[in-house]
């Protein structure tokens, strides 16, 4: 029962803009890994995104990270989503209330539902906070991701409050476009087809704690390989950070050369999901 359509099939039935883009984006670049870039300095992570981009569907941010911001930064990870043809997702991880939320995502330093294609939230305060966030995101066309679970050691997020978290997108299905997670949930392509299925929805699941070379970090991280992640659990994005630019920010050769391997990797997992 593991997802067997494609992502270019799969494009075709979303009514979001957002996740039709990610899955048109997947189809096109044959990559369905995502490099999230936690440096500190912008030359650090736009050289990077640089080197990365021709690997990429799309770029994970943390910008309240970068310590020398400025606003044309932006105007320079737009340019760089242009060149190489990825999608933005900002890993702000909202989780207040509804105004607070709305405020948060688009006003302040950072301005985020302006320039990032994809956001997430925590579900933990419940529906309120996709209606504070999908009322600024939807009109711009915008799609949110919830954290239905967590990489790290001891989450709190499982059991009912990742049941929880699948109810409460299927209620929003306008603007939520899927989750944070660690295997595949909701609807069709179920790892476990739960009673509380529906056929036709199709959520997508991105995959944070992807690494080839070690188990974890220090900090409760855990990693997994593309396969595990794409093939057995069912999943349609690996995220991966510092098993791409490395803890010393390592030459942009050996850069590029891991994104062309974790590609690769998780490309032919997918091939093998999809049965060609
Ligand atoms: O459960 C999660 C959710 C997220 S979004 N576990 C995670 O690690 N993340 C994010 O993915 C985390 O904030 C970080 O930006 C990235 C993983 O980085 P890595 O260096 O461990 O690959």
């Amino acid at each position: 029962s593991r997802h067997q359509q494609t992502y270019g099939q799969r494009a075709l039935r979303q009514a979001n803009p957002t996740a039709k883009l990610l899955l048109e984006t997947i189809e096109r670049k044959k990559s369905n890994l995502a490099v999230s870039v936690d440096v500190t300095k912008s030359k650090d992570f736009l050289s990077i995104i640089e080197v990365v981009g021709p690997f990429v569907c799309l770029i994970k941010t943390h910008i309240d990270i970068i310590e020398d911001f400025e606003p044309s930064l932006i105007e320079q990870l737009q340019d760089l989503s242009k060149k190489h043809d990825f999608v933005i997702f900002e890993d702000r991880k909202f989780a207040d209330i509804g105004n607070t939320v709305s405020l948060q995502y688009s006003g302040g330093v950072y301005k985020i539902a302006s320039w990032s294609h994809i956001t997430n939230a925590h579900p933990v305060p419940g529906p309120s906070v996709i209606q504070g966030l999908s009322s600024v995101g939807l009109p711009l066309g915008r799609g949110l991701l919830l954290l239905a679970e967590m990489s790290t050691k001891g989450t709190l997020a499982r059991d009912s409050y990742t049941e929880d978290a699948v109810r409460m997108a299927r209620s929003h299905r306008n603007f939520v476009i899927g989750f944070i997670a660690q295997r595949r949930m909701g609807g069709i392509g179920l790892v476990d087809e739960g009673a509380d299925s529906v056929a036709d929805e199709d959520f997508l699941i991105l995959t944070p704690g992807v690494g080839l070379d070690v188990a974890g970090d220090a900090m409760g991280q855990q990693y997994r390989s593309p396969r595990q992640v794409i093939f057995d659990s069912g999943c349609d994005v690996i995220i991966v950070g510092r098993g791409i630019y490395g803890n010393d920010l390592s030459l942009v050769d050996v850069i590029a050369a891991r994104a062309e391997r974790y590609m690769a990797e998780g490309w032919a997992a997918y091939m093998e999901r999809v049965g060609s």
